[in-house]
């Protein structure tokens, strides 16, 4: 049984080996990127099985990434390869002062390709939890319609659904739309994650406690919504008081990209679990800090034996 399903593109990615631009850098590394399937990766290695639906280019970079996925354990059932279109790419640059710039080429892919065809109402049925992110709807107009279809059946089908509005300008055509189209699911989902970035741009607010608020009034009421504070750890909140969970500190921090979707395979491990609400976002906080101690999206994330050692639980 699938207990987590989600749906995304998951690319092949590059990332440079040393710092500095692209033009004088000559050596990258291999990886695959995708806000999706890193939760999904992240959830299985927590111990619950998880699904990812997708597509791929019948290309090399698509056979790289469908066998890194399955290698994961992931369920790759409802990945389809797409003969027109080429598997999605990203390249980062990497600088010493500032975050890295990620740069797509994904206009078009195959998974921008993905359609209300590529649904199986019953795969999501079968499944306890739907986790999307704001990433699915800004790839095409046919991913839109897939991404609402997906909603629909799980909502259809009471499913606990989650969203990250992971916010990408660069694959929207106006801001204006990509706020439209967000405010649009908010309302239909069970537990947001939002960070306070996107609390400013969809809501125009800045203060965390106005932030949290504001989200938890669109949503239906006893919806969780969880604000993600960074090294500041997070804010939760379902209507009665907005509770503050502290960070867990790490001091190595080597790559931050991922750890939102980290720190939501942590939460939702912690719901799958029925852990009380508190102790699934220190969960959520421990696997996003471990993911950034590492190079790469996935690569730190933890097994459920290793967050046991982590929370003294068990010995290492
Ligand atoms: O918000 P996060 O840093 O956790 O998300 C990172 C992912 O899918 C990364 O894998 C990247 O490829 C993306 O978000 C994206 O499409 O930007
Ligand atoms: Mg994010």
């Amino acid at each position: 049984m699938i207990d987590v399903v989600t749906i995304g593109e998951t690319m092949a990615a590059m990332a440079p080996d040393e710092v500095g631009s692209l033009k004088y850098i000559n050596h990258f590394s291999k990886y695959i990127a995708g806000a999706e399937s890193n939760v999904a990766i992240g959830i299985k290695r927590l111990g619950f099985q998880s699904g990812l639906i997708s597509k791929l280019g019948k290309d090399s970079l698509g056979d790289y990434v469908e066998f890194f996925v399955r290698g994961e354990g992931v369920d790759v059932s409802q990945i389809t390869r797409d003969d027109n279109h080429r598997t999605g790419f990203l390249i980062k640059e990497m600088y010493t002062t500032k975050e890295p710039k990620v740069f797509y080429y994904r206009e078009n892919s195959a998974a921008s390709n993905m359609s209300v065809d590529d649904i199986d109402p019953e795969y999501i049925k079968n499944a306890r939890h739907l986790h999307l992110t704001g990433i699915t709807p800004a790839l095409s107009e046919t991913a839109r319609a897939a991404f609402f279809k997906a909603l629909e059946v799980a909502r259809e089908s009471n499913l606990k659904v989650s969203f990250d509005p992971n916010l990408r300008l660069k694959l929207w055509d106006t801001i204006e739309q990509m706020c439209e189209v967000m405010l649009k699911i908010i309302p239909k989902v069970d537990v947001l994650l939002p960070g306070i970035e996107e609390g400013e741009i969809l809501l125009g607010l800045t203060d965390p406690e106005e932030i949290i608020k504001g989200f938890y009034n669109m949503m239906a009421e006893g919806s969780l919504v969880v604000l993600k504070l960074g090294s500041e750890g997070a804010l939760y909140y379902q209507g009665d008081e907005i509770v503050k969970v502290a960070p867990y500190k790490v001091s190595n921090i080597v790559d931050l990209i991922g750890a939102g979707d980290a720190f939501a395979a942590g939460l939702i491990t912690g719901l799958l679990r029925d852990l009380p609400i508190k102790e699934a976002v220190e969960l959520a906080n421990l696997v996003g800090a471990l993911c950034i101690t590492v190079k790469g999206d996935i690569e730190g994330l933890p097994t459920w034996e290793q967050v046991e050692v982590y929370q003294g639980k068990k010995e290492e």
